[in-house]
């Protein structure tokens, strides 16, 4: 069991804190996320270690930038 917490830029609103909880959610392993809209982070539960290139990519493909990793 792996957690952790991304700091994403450009969240919003309730469609941003869906469109970034979507595309995690379909990472291979992911089997939690909760997003944080006030603190613009998300956080992250997975049976594995996420590669954070794919975490990125996701972020990325939601519309959003994953500012910092850890
Ligand atoms: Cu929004």
């Amino acid at each position: 069991m792996s957690r952790e917490t991304y700091t994403i830029k450009g969240m919003t609103c309730a469609h941003c804190v869906n469109a970034v909880s979507g595309e995690l959610s379909r990472l291979p392993g992911v089997t939690g996320v909760e997003v944080d809209l006030a603190g613009g982070t998300a956080t992250v539960t997975s049976n594995t270690p996420l590669d954070p290139r794919a975490v990125r990519d996701a972020v990325d493909e939601a519309g959003y930038e994953l500012v910092e990793a850890r």
